[in-house]
């Protein structure tokens, strides 16, 4: 009897583990999109992204925050700088191929991430 209880436990544990990294995974599939949408709002929000390599990635810029600081994003590897109105949807698209790189505001005091999967 010990050794069932035993079993099961260990089973369901193991389904746990499955289950925290599959679900985990399962979270990374929004990657797999080919449209983001950023918040600007005391920083970028989300500040990573994930995009895939080959696939032109279109990002949606939204700024909520006043701040002259964030009126500006940089995609310094795509040569990419635009401007971003207060409260307009402002879409950027990077052309593909990527490589892991960063955006940032005008003078670099907020950071996103970008990652390539
Ligand atoms: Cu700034």
């Amino acid at each position: 009897m010990d050794k069932i209880i035993v079993t099961i436990t260990g089973l369901l544990s193991i389904a746990g583990i499955y289950w925290f990294f599959f679900g985990k995974k399962e979270e990374t599939v929004m990657t797999a999109s080919d449209t983001w949408t950023i918040t600007v709002d005391g920083g970028y929000k989300p500040n990573v992204i994930k995009i895939p390599k080959d696939k032109p990635a279109t990002i949606t810029f939204l700024r909520k925050d006043e701040n002259n600081c964030l009126e500006e994003v940089v995609f310094p590897d795509y040569k990419i700088k635009e401007y971003l109105p207060l409260n307009k949807e402002v879409t950027i698209t990077l052309p593909s191929p990527h490589k892991p790189s960063s955006f940032h505001c005008g003078m670099s005091m907020f950071q996103g991430k970008i990652e390539t999967v």
